[in-house]
């Protein structure tokens, strides 16, 4: 049967997102679910019943992305994936890659329920380690299913506790048999915005036409631990004085390739961080980003040179590495084209963006059509416990994100 004008039950999407929400729940309102952690066990565990009962089979693979796949009319076909993230921040918000996946199981249970046959298998997939927050880089398993890292790269990444990624995969059982990589004719992925555009302007579609390019660094800055009351100040080596620097450097080289660049310090750890001793060493790390690769290499040169200098000239010694990079990404005209349709048959006002934020999507474009939907998040506030979108914007986007996709299948029909 091929699909009516089909409409997502947005009451049934909104209480599963609350529902999975409670998963990882903080005290504030928001959700702590690492990547590999007990809580994400539960939520993919909650993920696979309920994709099961909608029909789907639920496979998994050596990286532990979970595939829930419904068949089509030509299984000849490679399906067509609709994909996101289950993990989150460690003060994440309930929509930040949850929306992607949720509106995913959503059109799931719809075209079950309809009873609708489409061309092409459906594949909705919750890709594991989007976020980077706990094992770096971030969409660390996107990646590899993308042939960008190796197997082997991803579970030898540890977490800030030396626990590496195999481990952890292993701990909450989901090292599935599936192999890594596998074809798809397409991948569409719904997202809050996490910026203020959409809500700025009053749209409520973001098309995504490309994901800005990122890098990040890790560094540790050694100095000298010494006495915080007996060392004078002209003879201090203080390393978090000197990170300090970084810090202030890394926000004005971001300044001066404003507005398109953002410069970013996220994490510090001070050593021994007691009241009490001047730093000695202090590890801390360093996300910049453009959407022009060229920019981000221009910043990475100042960068660079002014963190030598100001090592020097304090009496510090800095290890700077370089530990991820993701070049700008531009998504497929056709995919892109099934969204800005699949909006203006909704009468939804849209316009084009480019990311700010990085997705799986960025690393699946260079292996099958992609593209995103983005919905408004007020204040465009994400990464944080507050992140908030509306319950008619979530259906909005998961309508489009139906339309699209129904689209871009009856295209492998023609
Ligand atoms: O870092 C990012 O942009 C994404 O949230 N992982
Ligand atoms: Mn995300
Ligand atoms: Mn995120």
């Amino acid at each position: 049967m091929s699909a009516p004008n089909l409409v997502v039950n947005s009451d049934r999407l909104w209480a599963s997102i609350q529902e999975t929400a409670a998963i990882g729940a903080t005290p504030k309102g928001g959700i702590c679910r690492l990547a590999l952690s007990d809580e994400d066990r539960r939520v993919r565990d909650w993920f696979a019943e309920a994709c099961r009962a909608c029909g789907c089979s639920v496979s998994v693979d050596a990286l532990g992305n979970m595939f829930a796949r419904r068949p089509g009319r030509n299984p000849k076909l490679p399906p067509i994936a609709i994909g996101s993230h289950l993990d989150t921040q460690p003060t994440g918000g309930k929509y930040d890659g949850i929306i992607g996946v949720l509106a995913g199981l959503e059109i799931m249970r719809l075209l079950d329920e309809a009873g609708v046959e489409t061309e092409a298998p459906i594949e909705l997939i919750n890709w594991t380690n989007e976020e980077g927050a706990r094992f770096a880089p971030a969409m660390l398993a996107s990646g590899t299913f993308a042939g960008v890292f190796t197997p082997d790269y991803a579970y030898a990444r540890e977490d800030r506790g030396g626990v590496s990624f195999g481990s952890a995969l292993d701990a909450i059982g989901y090292r599935g048999a599936e192999p890594i990589g596998h074809p798809l004719s397409a991948h569409f992925e719904l997202h809050i915005e996490q910026g203020p555009i959409l809500e700025a302007e009053g749209r409520t579609i973001g098309v995504v036409t490309g994901v800005q390019s990122i890098r990040w660094y890790e560094a540790t800055m050694t100095g000298m631990d010494g006495h915080a009351g007996a060392t004078p100040m002209h003879l201090r080596r203080d390393a978090l004085l000197g990170v300090a620097e970084i810090v202030r450097a890394v926000h004005a080289l971001a300044m001066r390739y404003a507005p398109g660049a953002v410069g970013t310090v996220g994490m510090i750890e001070n050593r021994p961080n007691s009241r009490n001793v001047v730093p000695g060493e202090v590890f801390f790390t360093v996300d910049l980003r453009h959407a022009d690769d060229a920019v981000v290499a221009e910043m990475d040169a100042a960068f660079r040179a002014e963190a030598a200098a100001i090592a020097s000239r304090s009496g510090l010694t800095l290890s700077l590495e370089e530990t991820w990079r993701s070049p700008a990404v531009h998504f497929d005209a056709g995919c892109v084209a099934a969204v800005t349709g699949a909006a203006e048959r909704l009468g939804l006002s849209h316009r084009p963006l480019v990311s700010g934020a990085g997705h799986d999507s960025a690393y699946i474009a260079r292996v099958a059509p992609t593209t995103m939907v983005f919905i408004p998040c007020k204040d465009g506030l994400s990464h944080n416990e507050a992140e908030s979108a509306t319950q008619a914007d979530v259906a909005a986007g998961a309508n489009v994100l139906l339309g699209a996709v129904l689209a871009f299948d009856r295209g492998l029909g023609e």
